[in-house]
């Protein structure tokens, strides 16, 4: 094996949960880490595991994790090989992984190249259909002007989706079900695309009808090899936020992921992809599938594919960075078992997903096996409001998908999480909820439930008062030292103090329930 780019320390630039998960990938390679931090992270788990860290700023993104030259500088500085982006912030700016091409530190991605083509909706569109991968049927241009939306709107036929051409994540999209709404629509798609993406270009596409969202994971080298690791399920997703993913996908058999991941492969292939790499499909009641675009970094949702297919991830893109070629046997990973992923945002599910910063003041993570947490934070530590809110994953498995669901429910009686509110109530609703135990999904299906008022935590308040099996051995003990106290009554200040102790356990177990 051939390491053409030896790799001996990697500035990680991110935080939260996937700072520390690159930092593991780099401790288990025996590379030293390096990591920055803003001002209000100055105290987080990612400062507290690497062997380095160093203040990139203030709170503000853009004066700190998106200092793109200041990041750079610090690599060559402190003697980084390379850097890591995560997800987010820098990561899919092809810019930033010029800079570090010229800067002479590897980024650890894909070419910009890659990152560029993939970027714009209306070029990877172009580039997909001549690599034979199947698109959602639409055009491929930049519309004129809103005579040459009628017009490709009567050849696709309605609904249609128009769509920001510079765009992705929703932003400058508008669903149009008649001709009458196609006006309205062309203008608020253009001036938000215009605002979101500084481009107001905008295309057409079919609207497909309550698809499912399934995402296949790539990998490319530097050598010439692309292999599929099969597909994540991600239908369950608020808002464009995905809240669960799972791998496989409950309605994606054999023969299906074997033609998905020939067109994500094919898809990478077209853009001289290396790295890990995500292509992204809307999967039809029919069982047809069609391209929406590629997510050019890590996702937040990698675990679940690792954990069905025992790849470590962000070791492979080390090692890719640094020249390995993949194995063979890559080509022909089959899942084994089945994963969940649920994702632990620092917001009120029950008040608007309100965001809830504050002190983490008692955080019990849930142990035992097929259960892992993928954890940014820590007892003590606080939660602020200048960051996205995922503090944590929670990721399950099992021999098959009921034995991950039951660990799940297992693993979410174990969690605690003290001093804010999180989404965990809306977890323990969803393993109630007969379609998604079914794997009966669509990417609207949480929304429409949310809307409706489904999804309520389980038997309300009170009744998941009495189900916290703290409880009793709390009320338990306080009963046994009471006795205890009675036999040996004018113990004096010790025992009163031992009393008050105990009423404090007993009035902390009852702040401990969920509202
Ligand atoms: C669509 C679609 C239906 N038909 N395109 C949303 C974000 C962007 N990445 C693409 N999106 C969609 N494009 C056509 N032609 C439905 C969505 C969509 C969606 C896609 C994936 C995951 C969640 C979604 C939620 C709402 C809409």
């Amino acid at each position: 094996m051939s390491e053409l780019r030896p790799i001996r320390k990697v500035l990680v630039a991110n935080r939260g949960e996937i700072a520390v998960r690159v930092l593991r990938g780099l401790a288990d390679l025996g590379i030293r880490s390096a990591v920055i931090y803003s001002e209000p992270d100055r105290r987080s788990l990612a400062v507290q595991l690497a062997d380095e860290a160093y203040p990139i700023g203030p709170a503000p993104s853009a004066q700190s994790y998106l200092r793109g030259d200041a990041i750079v500088e610090l690599a060559r500085r402190i003697g980084a090989d390379a850097i890591h982006p995560g997800y987010g912030f820098l990561s899919e700016r092809a810019s930033f992984a010029r800079q570090c091409r010229d800067g002479g530190v590897i980024f650890i991605g894909p070419p910009p190249e890659a990152i560029d083509a993939m970027g714009s909706k209306t070029e990877s569109r172009r580039l997909m259909m001549d690599a034979g991968v199947p698109v959602v049927p639409g055009g491929a241009e930049p519309l004129a002007d809103l005579a040459a939306a009628h017009e490709e709107a009567v050849r696709v036929g309605y609904p249609v989706m128009i769509k920001a051409a510079a765009g992705g994540g929703g932003k400058g999209m508008r669903r149009v079900d008649e001709a009458t709404e196609l006006p309205s629509a062309f203008r608020a798609a253009r001036s938000e695309a215009a605002a979101s993406f500084g481009d107001d270009a905008v295309y057409i596409e079919k609207f497909i009808v309550e698809p499912r969202h399934v995402e296949i994971q790539v990998l490319g080298d530097e050598h010439g090899r692309v292999v599929s690791l099969n597909e994540r399920e991600c239908s369950l997703q608020r808002r464009h936020q995905k809240v669960v993913e799972e791998a496989p996908s409950p309605v994606v058999g054999p023969e299906l992921r074997r033609r998905m991941g020939e067109a994500a492969v094919a898809a990478a292939e077209a853009v001289g992809y290396t790295n890990a790499g995500t292509v992204e499909f809307l999967l039809d009641e029919s069982g047809e599938f069609f391209f929406l675009e590629m997510n050019t970094r890590l996702q937040v949702e990698h675990p679940v594919t690792e954990l069905v297919t025992g790849i470590d991830l962000v070791t492979w893109q080390l090692r890719i960075a640094r020249g390995e070629a993949l194995p063979e046997w890559m080509e022909h990973v089959e899942p084994r078992g089945h994963a969940v992923e649920v994702r632990l945002y620092a917001e009120d599910p029950y008040r608007g997903f309100a965001p809830s910063p504050g002190v983490i003041r008692h955080l019990r993570l849930p142990e035992g096996p097929g259960v892992r947490n993928d954890c940014g934070v820590y007892s003590g530590g606080e939660v602020t409001v200048h960051y996205d809110p995922m503090l944590a994953k929670l990721i399950c498995w099992g021999e098959d998908r009921p034995q991950a669901l039951t660990r799940l429910r297992r693993a979410l009686g174990e969690l605690r999480v003290e001093g804010i509110q999180t989404t965990v109530p809306l977890f323990r609703a969803l393993l109630d909820d007969a379609d998604f135990l079914a794997g009966r999904m669509d990417i609207a299906m949480l929304d429409r439930k949310l809307a409706a008022g489904e999804l309520q935590p389980p038997e309300g308040a009170t009744a998941v008062t009495t189900d916290n099996p703290d409880l009793p051995l709390v009320a338990a003990a306080l009963a046994h030292w009471e006795e205890a106290h009675r036999r040996t009554a004018g113990a004096g200040d010790a025992a009163a103090r031992l009393r008050a102790r105990w009423r404090r356990v007993g009035r902390r177990e009852a702040l401990r329930m969920p509202r």
